[in-house]
């Protein structure tokens, strides 16, 4: 899309993608959770007292220094509670009721998508509100009430892990094979809020136009998507999603 190119026609182009299409697919990136306050990674409030994320999303680092990785991770669980889901996570909530073969694919680990209605949601990177016991395994959600202590196994007292998937861990597989499944086999995917460069989240967008899907994505700013997109929107996904999702007519 070109830099000043009119909106509204490219909203209403994929309103009526999706309203022809039979199978749907959307993958969210942080940018989806930004309008309701949560930083993204790589935006510019994205630094975590000067440290990159990626520094501290990882095995390597919660193996070191198991205390600051889990500072970084209860300060973001304290940051969410004030987060609440905004009218993209709504519109995502709705075109699911309108659309039986729609499957939304996130890579945050939020919980917005969750709690704005969204019911059918492949949480590719993990659920931070998740704790895992480093050594039986076990796994509990964090109330929110106390997040300022280190959370333990309530089970056998070990040193719990934040339940999403570090740098250089695998994805859950049963998740990863729906997602590479619903990405090869959809009409139409969209790609909303997310800088795609995270492997192997970001090869879901190839992955469907091998299968033939038609691409839209919605991104204030240019992805390495971008220029493979067949309608891409730049915009903020808080303003596109509910317009779109309105303009399907039924609902
Ligand atoms: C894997 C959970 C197989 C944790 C995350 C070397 C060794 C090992 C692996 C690698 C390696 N080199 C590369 C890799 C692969 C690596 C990778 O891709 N690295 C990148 C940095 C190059 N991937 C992995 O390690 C994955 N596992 O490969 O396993 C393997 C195993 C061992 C060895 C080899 C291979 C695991 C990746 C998962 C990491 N965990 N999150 C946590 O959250 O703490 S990833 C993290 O980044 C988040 O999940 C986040 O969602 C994701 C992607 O970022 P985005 O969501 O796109 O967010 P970002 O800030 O980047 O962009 C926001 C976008 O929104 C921007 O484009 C902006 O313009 C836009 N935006 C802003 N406002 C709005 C908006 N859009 C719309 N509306 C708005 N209002
Ligand atoms: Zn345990």
């Amino acid at each position: 899309m070109a830099a000043n190119e009119p909106l509204l026609p490219l909203l209403e182009r994929v309103a009526e993608l999706l309203r022809g299409a039979e199978r749907i697919a959307c993958l969210t990136g942080a940018g989806v959770s930004a309008e309701s306050g949560v930083p993204t990674f790589r935006g510019v409030g994205g630094l975590w007292e000067g440290r990159r994320p990626e520094t501290l999303a990882t095995p390597e680092a919660f193996a070191s220094d198991p205390e600051e990785v889990w500072r970084f991770y209860l300060w973001r669980r304290r940051l969410l509670l004030a987060c609440k889901p905004n009218p993209g996570h709504c519109a995502l909530a709705r075109l699911e009721r309108q659309k039986p073969g729609f499957t939304l694919i996130t890579q945050n680990v939020d919980g917005l998508h969750l709690q704005a209605g969204s019911r059918r949601v492949l949480a590719v990177h993990g659920d931070i509100w998740i704790d895992r016991c480093t050594r039986c395994g076990r796994e509990a959600r964090s109330t929110g009430e106390d997040l300022e202590t280190i959370p333990r196994c309530g089970a056998c007292g070990a040193l719990a892990r934040p339940g999403v998937v570090w740098f250089g861990e695998m994805l859950p597989t049963d998740v990863w094979t729906q997602a590479e499944r619903a990405a090869a086999s959809c009409d139409v995917m969209l790609v909303v809020g997310t800088s795609s460069l995270v492997y192997p989240a970001a090869s879901l967008a190839d992955v469907a136009r091998a299968g033939g899907a038609t691409i839209a994505e919605i991104n204030p700013e240019a992805t390495p998507v971008t220029s493979q997109a067949d309608v891409a929107i730049s915009s903020p996904s808080g303003q596109a999603l509910p317009a779109i999702v309105d303009g399907l007519g039924t609902s």
